[in-house]
């Protein structure tokens, strides 16, 4: 015993050392392999499900199923750190448990590899189990156990080759397994041992390092976002100074067609933002420079300050096909931009509003839309009286009636740039969409659908139109090629709104076509002729082929 540990400290160690050695480099893989399983579960849960985190969900288990008397046993002994106790123990219990798996996986392949997929699977069954998980939160332990089964497989063949390749040149020149010869000099870089250690090392040395920063960084940003919803659902708006009137007969009871207003869960959704911005409001400021007066800086209070009215303001996206979904209703709680801007006072000359994100996005509103006395342009806080979903733009974003959302709804907002269109352009700009973008006014059928079975009989055609600030006047149908018949419209709540339209048809069998147009206020007919979405929005009438039968 005595001789052998003397020979370990000259380096000239026997078979069964270097064997002894192999394990811990086995151990160190397996552990690298569950911390690459948690990092890529970890960064799969922030993707698409958030409660989908292994260690977190396997904790939440380990804290239901512990007897009470437990319980009162690590609160009595961690006190406050009872939790961080469990999560260090869990630590703990992963890296012995994966050293394991590694040694297996070197001693019995594929044993190792199979105990990762257990573990996998026990974690599967603590997330999918917990309360309120989504249906994909069995995607990112499964993409974990992959990752981590596929990088123990890597790890270990490394591994042979090179406990091969040393066991080959220690018989061949007495080397050891460490690749240093008696005298304590560096073998030659060529031979295959040292190749098979260094092809070990750079594969260990990546995946442990990439694991955990793309492990830290996953949970870092999910706590984050966490907390920030959670700041967000104890937000209380205070009531609105004023509230819209929603008339009798402003919404038609018609299966199949849009509701007035748009629940936020299903309101479209468009930005370039790959992950959604979290903004703490405590911290949010709106800051008003560039052609003013005097540069003003608003935190979220003074714009709750100002006292919130309710608007109701049908947004709509340049994206939008003829007969597209990119458009939806919804009540806002928020302020005139026009109050907001008078605070830094616009100096003339300015024609233009470059609003900012803090996500860098930037629109260019035309100022005249934002100071108008007739037009509600907002500052919004709140939608469908709640304040904001974190993807539509909270604490504080823009709404401008009759505007595309590219040129005007900057979400996340956190700067008002008063400019010109000579001097700055928006996100937009450059890439083939105009500098300026009122809405083209437009209809769309929603019932009954393209691909839908109708059966004959009498039955609503129904749908939506929208003409933001100035209203539509008329919605008309007209079924294969007979006259334009008027459609009954719903009331209409203002004129930022969309209004619903239906007609009764007696359904024949056969094949249809059902064309839909409509006439704003001012008397302008919606243009029949069709353009594609860039440089500044389609138009055409929608018209759809209905099966009868
Ligand atoms: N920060 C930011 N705000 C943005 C965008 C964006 O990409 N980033 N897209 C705009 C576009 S093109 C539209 S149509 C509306 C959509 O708002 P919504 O996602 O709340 O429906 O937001 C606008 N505001
Ligand atoms: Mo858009």
């Amino acid at each position: 015993m005595a001789q052998r540990s003397t020979a370990d400290e000259r380096g000239t160690g026997t078979r069964q050392s270097r064997g002894k050695r192999f394990f811990f480099w086995a151990a160190l893989s397996g552990v690298i392999s569950g911390l690459v399983f948690l990092a890529t579960a970890e960064l799969f849960a922030f993707i698409f499900a958030r409660s989908a985190s292994p260690i977190l969900a396997v904790g939440g288990f380990v804290i239901d199923i512990v007897p009470q008397p437990f319980k009162e046993f690590a609160i009595a002994t961690f006190g406050e750190y009872d939790k961080i106790a469990l999560l260090a123990g869990l630590g703990l219990a992963v890296v012995i448990a994966s050293a394991i798996a590694g040694i297996l996986q070197l001693l019995r392949p594929p044993l190792g590899v199979i105990a990762l997929v257990v573990a996998g699977a026990l974690s599967t069954a603590a997330i999918v189990t917990r309360a309120g998980v989504t249906a994909l939160a069995f995607l990112p332990p499964v993409l974990g156990t992959i990752a981590g089964s596929i990088l123990i497989v890597l790890l270990i063949r490394r591994l042979q080759t090179w406990k091969a390749a040393a066991a080959t040149s220690q018989d061949a020149t007495g080397q050891d397994a460490t690749g240093q010869d008696a005298t304590g000099q560096d073998a030659t870089e060529q031979t295959p041992k040292a190749l098979g250690r260094r092809q070990f090392f750079l594969l260990a040395g990546i995946a442990g390092v990439s694991a955990v920063i793309v492990g830290i960084a996953s949970r870092t940003v999910s706590m984050t976002v966490a907390s920030v919803a959670n700041i967000r659902d104890a937000l209380k708006l205070p009531s609105p100074k004023s509230t819209v009137a929603v008339p009798k007969g402003a919404e038609l009871d018609i299966p199949g067609l849009s509701t007035l207003f748009t629940p936020n869960k299903d309101f479209y959704r468009v930005d370039t933002a790959l992950t959604v911005p979290t903004i703490d409001p405590s911290t949010w400021r709106l800051v008003i420079d560039g052609m003013v007066d005097q540069r003003v800086e608003m935190s979220f209070q003074d714009i709750l300050d100002m006292g919130l009215d309710e608007y109701v303001i049908t947004l709509t996206c340049v994206s939008n096909e003829v007969g597209g979904e990119l458009v939806g209703n919804a009540k806002w709680l928020g302020v005139p931009l026009r109050d907001v801007l008078k605070k830094a006072g616009v100096k003339s000359g300015a024609d233009m509003v470059l609003s900012k994100s803090v996500d860098g996005y930037t629109a260019s509103t035309p100022l005249s839309a934002l100071t108008d006395d007739n037009l509600d342009a907002i500052l919004a806080v709140g939608m469908n009286g709640e304040p904001l979903p974190l993807e539509h733009g909270f604490p504080v974003r823009m709404v401008v009636p009759g505007l595309y959302g590219y040129v005007s709804a900057t979400k996340w907002l956190t700067e008002l740039k008063v400019t010109t269109f000579d001097k700055d352009e928006a996100y937009w700009t450059p890439r083939g969409y105009s500098a300026e973008a009122p809405i083209k006014f437009a209809s769309r059928v929603d019932t009954p659908k393209v691909g839908e079975a109708v059966e004959a009989g009498r039955i609503p055609i129904a749908g939506v139109a929208w003409a933001q600030s100035v209203g539509i006047e008329r919605v008309e149908v007209r079924i294969d090629e007979g006259d334009w018949v008027p459609a009954t419209l719903s009331a209409p709540i203002n004129e930022d709104t969309w209004v619903q339209w239906f007609l009764e048809w007696d359904a024949t069998p056969g094949t249809h076509y059902v064309a839909v147009r409509a006439i704003n206020k001012n008397g302008d007919l919606q243009i029949e002729e069709r353009a594609p979405i860039a440089p500044n929005g389609s138009s055409g009438w929608q018209r759809s082929l209905i099966r009868v039968s």
